[in-house]
């Protein structure tokens, strides 16, 4: 068994105005409901964890429509400011922050509070089918959730028109301490920003060629060569096969099997860093009741891997004595 105490803080953001489909909001309680703290309790003894509950936030009217090609841009202020304190406190509070969504779009300030609450010294894994790195001038759809890596990293600040109630959110993180992984639905103006700045970037391809072990060292050889920073996965569950999660928002056929998006999270877990976690995107109003169910599980295994489960088992405390014959 793991005999060093866990300390999880979990928060809850039942958001969906960052894309247009309805039920996303309804994730996290989705993953509540399949006793996700019962398991996570279960890993080893010493699990101390704290359900922070869902978030509520104000949303100032006035800001509506004030920023060109971005839907929902009142609540998606409101709701982000409130995301970024609760995380920033989260993790003061000695507790790996565990954020379930809800759409990506509340990503943005998960990462914002992770940054602040470890004063930048973070890195970040994007497990996702897509890039996200749209901004108001290169999206198809105006919808947010395609949009929080491009409002992260300092790299794109200058393409951006100024955000009204943003104030507190300052990009001050590089894209180079960043790496997405399981990539394979990428917009035109997306594959412009990886290439031009050279992102770290595994898309299918590269899971195929490398193994998704090697791809996952590489990611974090790259995004934290001293092995120091606070590590911030951001898992969007589209990231993993259609077979393995059905009910999300923009599925993509030949994702990652559960497997390798288990086997992310158990190295994730192994470097001892990490320090944050977002699991969003389950969509409970898609697809039938086994595909609900699969989805759930999905999510719940990841997480699970996250904060300490081995599929090997359970170590025991002392080494069983050896059998002298
Ligand atoms: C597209 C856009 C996206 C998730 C879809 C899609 C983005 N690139 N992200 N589903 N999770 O609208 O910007
Ligand atoms: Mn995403
Ligand atoms: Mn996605
Ligand atoms: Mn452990």
């Amino acid at each position: 068994r793991c005999f060093h105490e866990t300390k999880i803080g979990i928060l809850g953001v039942p958001f969906e105005k960052g894309q247009p489909k309805k039920g996303v909001s309804q994730g996290p309680d989705a993953i509540r409901k399949a006793k996700l703290v019962e398991q996570l309790s279960a890993i080893h003894d010493k699990m101390d964890i704290k359900d922070y509950g869902n978030i509520s936030y104000t949303v100032n009217k006035e800001l509506e429509a004030s920023v060109p090609n971005m839907k929902g841009y009142a609540e998606i202020v409101g709701c982000t400011h409130e995301v970024s304190k609760n995380v920033e406190k989260i993790i003061k509070e000695g507790r790996m922050c565990l954020t379930l969504g809800g759409d990506h779009s509340i990503a943005l300030a998960t990462v914002d509070g992770h940054i602040k609450a470890k004063d930048n010294e973070i890195c970040v894994l994007w497990v996702d089918a897509h890039a996200d790195c749209n901004t108001n001038k290169t999206t198809p759809t105006g919808n947010v959730h395609g949009m929080p890596m491009a409002l992260i990293p300092y790299e794109l600040a200058d393409y951006w028109p100024y955000l009204p109630g943003m104030d507190w959110h300052k990009p001050v993180m590089s894209i180079r301490n960043v790496a997405y992984i399981g990539l394979r639905s990428v917009d035109s103006y997306e594959r412009l920003i990886i290439e031009k700045l050279g992102v770290t970037a595994f898309f299918m391809a590269d899971v195929e060629n490398y193994g998704i072990s090697r791809v996952v060292e590489m990611a974090l050889d790259r995004i934290d060569p001293d092995k120091k920073r606070s590590l911030h996965v951001s898992y969007d569950i589209d990231a993993l096969d259609t077979l393995e999660a059905p009910s999300t928002g923009s599925a993509v056929r030949g994702g990652l099997t559960l497997r390798e998006g288990i086997q992310i999270m158990e190295i994730a877990h192994n470097t001892g860093r990490l320090g944050a976690m977002d699991l969003v995107e389950v969509n409970p109003s898609i697809g039938s009741e086994s595909d609900v169910k699969k989805t759930v599980e999905a999510a719940i295994h990841i997480i699970l891997a996250a904060f300490g489960y081995n599929r090997k088992g359970y170590k025991t405390q002392e080494p069983l004595p050896l059998q002298t014959f």
